[in-house]
């Protein structure tokens, strides 16, 4: 099923035009002319669609947390600061039909009551927040935003906001004090942003390929989309492929294909380069924990793994990994598990925003073990002592940073510890240039 890139590749599908003649806009015009808001929000329930940015949540359900005091307005953020490692699927929407988006969030907001919505942009794609300004101008002067939309009574103001250039920005509370103008650092939850949010109003925050899922759910009806996928994995999912296989790119997948599938098939990743095997993957952005390759393709009994939520998380983060924001890396046996190990640390060290100690000092040291492992200086102590700091991180942070960043090392180890070992074991080989353990 193509549900969101049906027309992706249609010339001009970014202008109104082209779009409209697409079908564009006529979910819009079902949703505000013959629902009520608790109809779409019904739809969207009955789809079972889950968050798509990484956590998975019920969208449905997380519409109806939302409190609905009098006189107290409500807010709908879309969180489209995309920048987990490995992920680049909001960016390939929003740049190649930003369209869907508005309409998403035009269907959306109705559905919340939200007379007020927001788009939170990565702020380094200053080109994106262009098109999706210029999107956004066609839809307001065709009557699809601004006052009484269609005649039906509902106003939308829809405001662009470029982000502040941290990926820390990306989690929905940091996102919402950037939004505010403070510094993007997370808050505590709850109380959750669908009871105190944007400006301590009730205000939902849905990824963009969350929100650009509506229009079909409304076109198609939410039970058309949950036929879609398997178990509680409903629909579609985009996932951006990258590393060494021979198709990188966006693919828009049903999800409860198999893993073997996906990474193999000419439709998606078209297999690991050739003469090569697959040595590891990240599964879902660097957030989640990496597995070896016979892992992602098989669970532990054998069986065939599966592209879903549960499929990919069995047997728990340290031994399973996460369908996560659909970030998948493929390493080859070229690769160096310890220095892709370093390599995220360095990365969740920068990204901290350094309020909890956990998080600030863990990361930091975590980084420097890991350095000292991958320039031939490490202990076989080390080794145990980055599974002690992760532990500690994990479970003990404000934001899911803190576990973002002990997963990916304490899983590196546990799954691929002789590699560690080897390069403790032989410091010389291990710093030479290309060198890279290869199991006997
Ligand atoms: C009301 C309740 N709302 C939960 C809401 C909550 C949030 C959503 C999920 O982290 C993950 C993280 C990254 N009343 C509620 C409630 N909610 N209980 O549901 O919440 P949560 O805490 O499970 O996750 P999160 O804070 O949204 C996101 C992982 O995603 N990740 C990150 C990817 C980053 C990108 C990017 O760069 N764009 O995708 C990748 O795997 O590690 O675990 O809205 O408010 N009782
Ligand atoms: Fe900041 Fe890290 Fe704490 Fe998140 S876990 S609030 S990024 S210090």
């Amino acid at each position: 099923m193509k549900i969101l890139t049906e027309h992706i590749n249609t010339p001009g599908i970014e202008t109104l035009e082209v779009y409209r003649k697409k079908g564009g806009y006529t979910a819009v015009e079902k949703a505000l002319k013959k629902m009520t808001p608790d109809e779409v929000v019904e739809e969207v329930k009955k789809s079972g669609v889950r968050g798509r940015g990484g956590a998975g949540f019920p969208m449905g359900m997380k519409w109806s947390f939302l409190a609905k005091p009098e006189g107290v307005p409500r807010y709908l953020v879309c969180n489209a600061d995309e920048s987990e490692p490995g992920t680049f699927k909001d960016h390939y929407l929003m740049k190649n039909i930003p369209h869907l988006l508005i309409e998403g969030m035009i269907i959306s907001s109705f559905a919340l009551g939200a007379n007020k919505s927001f788009i939170y942009v990565r702020g380094e794609l200053m080109y994106v927040i262009r098109i999706l300004e210029k999107a956004i101008e066609e839809a307001k002067a065709a009557g699809f935003l601004g006052k009484n939309i269609l005649g039906s009574g509902f106003d939308l103001d829809l405001v662009v906001h470029p982000g502040g250039g941290a990926y820390i920005c990306g989690e929905e509370t940091a996102l919402l004090e950037s939004l505010e103008g403070k510094r993007g650092n997370p808050r505590n939850k709850p109380p959750f942003p669908a009871v105190k949010g944007l400006y301590q109003c009730p205000t939902v925050v849905n990824n963009v390929e969350s929100i650009a899922t509506t229009s079909w759910i409304i076109n198609n009806g939410g039970d058309a989309y949950a036929a879609v996928g398997v178990g509680r994995s409903t629909g579609t999912k985009l996932i951006s492929a990258s590393g060494h296989i021979n198709n990188p790119g966006v693919y828009e997948i049903n999800l409860g294909i198999t893993c073997d599938e996906f990474l193999n098939s000419d439709e998606f990743c078209g297999g690991v380069r050739k003469g090569h095997y697959l040595k590891a993957v990240v599964a879902g952005g660097s957030s989640v924990p990496i597995v070896p390759g016979s892992l992602f393709l098989k669970t532990a009994n054998g069986e065939d793994r599966l592209m879903s939520y549960e499929s990919l998380s069995d047997g728990g983060f340290a031994t399973g990994t996460m369908l996560g924001s659909g970030g998948f890396i493929a390493f080859d046996e070229t690769a160096c598990i310890v220095r892709n190990t370093w390599n995220f640390a360095r990365f969740y060290e920068h990204e901290s925003c350094g309020q909890c100690s956990p998080c600030r000092e863990g990361t930091g040291w975590m980084q420097k073990v890991l350095n000292r492992i991958e320039h031939g200086k490490g202990s076989m102590h080390d080794i145990d002592l980055l599974v002690d700091i992760s532990k500690k991180i994990e479970g003990n942070t404000i934001c899911p940073l803190g576990d973002a960043a002990a997963w990916p090392v304490a899983s590196a180890i546990r799954h691929f510890r002789d590699e560690f070992e080897w390069h403790v074991k032989n410091p010389i080989a291990a710093t030479q240039p290309g060198a890279v353990y290869m199991k006997e």
